[in-house]
């Protein structure tokens, strides 16, 4: 452990505000960084104070305004270095997330591997910072658009993609040229303290400031709130909760800053009768039981065709009495723990109300324990039959329970689909192209991503990532997700000699 901290710059004792990789002295509370995988200590942390904090914008600040004069393919090339970094520490960095998240060892590189296909992205996107020319009304006048960069920018993540969400909006915003400052959470802070250092180092010897990439630690109702409130943050991106994105979002809408937000999902699979059944439980393993039904994209809801749910409900519930659960670090398991015993324990208050509410546990919901067990929070995966109206299936439970419903239409099933509160991920089973088409179009899933023969989760970094309604309505990592980072300039220039109005208007 010690040679694995050496290697990622992590220190004995870490304190919860860091401009680049330089440790401020702070007083907020002391708190430990617990690994999931046995709840032991692995570091204790010094939170951030009112006075750190205010010391890390300024540095942000500072740094903004000798970066953003920096050309921007010159900012692509130090985040392609960055991504080297990132490259050359993918196994080290992937087991420190692991260690602290408790995914297992594949999910944990794999996010490292997010994080650098996020730089390669941007080095391509640094090249292309587009706007459009357009043809004025007037004589003698162009127009056209152009991108500057934003300013420090607030990140806020979640404990369950601490290194991938970050990378998301952090490299957009270096080569878009902005500073950028991190409020990892409470649950992930090495994490972030090791992904933020390796980025600092770069930029550091690349000869720029490393005020350019920060962290600040400390409470939601602390940090969160003071990054929101802050105005000189002209974006706050965050990751969380519906109920966080809520706080966060109407606190930087009341400054008129603006928000960026990716909140939670409740995302469902639509199988349809002439599904692959091998494929949909294949998919539907990785969808629901991946980082033990932690992400935002998990697959929540299956909504299965009548005619095969009980075929479909003997194979999953064979499949996932196969799944290895138990220490995430050893090859083989497929499930490690939940972050905490706090996500167990709302776990449990779900299953309560899902029996009170007359759906049927069909497999799992155990809490596990003896062994490795005990230290960390370790569950079996669960499988319940439910009516959709029940209204725990309307609610987010960062849990492995995956909820099966019935369904006789695909009409039917499309309002199902449609009728949570949340809209991030979605996805058809079906062979049908008549079925897909359906649920592409505009009478079809009202989430963010839709995808045919393959689940929620697991989006590349290629595409725009966000989800409609409670989900929060933001895009960030590809696409033109770039453009939030920037601030947009029409631009007239007339240079005809004379004066024109626009509208044909006469003034004299
Ligand atoms: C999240 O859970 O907040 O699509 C992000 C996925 C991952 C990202 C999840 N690439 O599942």
């Amino acid at each position: 452990m010690e040679n694995l901290f050496e290697r990622l710059g992590i220190k004995e004792w870490e304190q919860g505000a860091l401009i680049g990789s330089n440790r401020l002295d702070c007083r907020g509370r002391v708190v430990e960084a617990k690994s999931a995988v046995d709840g032991k200590c692995l570091c204790k942390v010094r939170q951030a104070d009112a006075a750190a904090y205010e010391l890390v914008v300024q540095a942000a600040a500072q740094a903004f305004v000798r970066w953003r004069d920096v050309p921007a393919p010159g900012r692509g090339e130090v985040v392609r270095r960055i991504g080297q970094a990132f490259r050359e520490h993918k196994k080290e960095l992937g087991r420190l997330i692991s260690i602290e998240t408790g995914k297992i060892l594949a999910e944990g590189e794999g996010e490292v591997q997010e994080a650098i296909d996020m730089c390669d992205f941007a080095v391509g996107q640094s090249r292309m910072l587009y706007g459009y020319s357009m043809h004025s009304e007037r004589p003698g006048h162009r127009m056209f658009e152009q991108y500057h960069p934003l300013g420090p920018v607030g990140v806020i993540t979640a404990f369950n993609f601490p290194v991938a969400v970050w990378s998301w909006n952090a490299m957009l915003a270096l080569i878009a040229g902005d500073a950028v400052i991190w409020k990892p959470s409470g649950k992930a802070v090495l994490s972030a303290i090791a992904a933020n250092s390796l980025a600092a180092r770069v930029i550091a010897a690349c000869g720029h400031p490393e005020g350019l990439v920060d962290v600040v630690i400390g409470p939601g109702e602390d940090i969160g709130e003071r990054m929101s409130a802050d105005t000189r943050l002209p974006l706050v991106s965050a990751t969380g909760s519906v109920e966080m994105g809520r706080r966060v979002g109407t606190r930087v809408l009341s400054r008129l800053g603006k928000p960026l937000l990716e909140l939670g999902g409740n995302n469902a699979v639509i199988v349809s009768a002439g599904a692959d059944p091998g494929l949909v439980v294949r998919a539907v393993l990785f969808g629901a039981l991946g980082t033990s039904g932690q992400r935002c994209t998990t697959i929540r809801r299956l909504i299965v065709q009548n005619s095969i749910f009980d075929e479909l409900k003997e194979l999953l519930i064979g499949a996932y009495k196969g799944v290895k659960i138990g220490n995430p670090l050893e090859e083989g398991v497929l499930m490690g723990p939940l972050i905490d015993r706090e996500a167990v324990a709302a776990m449990e208050r779900a299953l309560e109300e899902i029996k009170a509410g007359g759906g049927k546990v069909l497999y799992g919901g155990e809490v596990l324990s003896g062994g490795i067990y005990d230290g960390g929070a370790y569950v079996r995966p669960c499988l319940c039959e439910v009516e959709s109206s029940l209204p725990i299936v309307g609610k987010e439970t960062f849990a492995p329970i995956l909820y099966l419903i019935r369904f006789e239409t695909l009409d039917q099933a499309i309002g199902i689909n449609n009728e949570a509160p949340q809209g991030l991920s979605s996805s058809i089973f079906t062979n049908d192209l008549r079925e897909s088409e359906l649920f592409l179009s505009s009478r079809g899933s009202d989430c963010g991503i839709a995808n045919v023969n393959i689940g929620t989760s697991g989006a590349e970094i290629g595409g725009a990532f966000g989800g409609e309604k409670q989900s929060g309505g933001g895009r960030e990592a590809g696409s033109d997700a770039w453009k939030a980072y920037m601030r947009r300039q029409t631009c007239t220039i007339n240079w005809s000699g004379k004066r024109e109005l626009a509208q044909g208007m006469e003034f004299d």
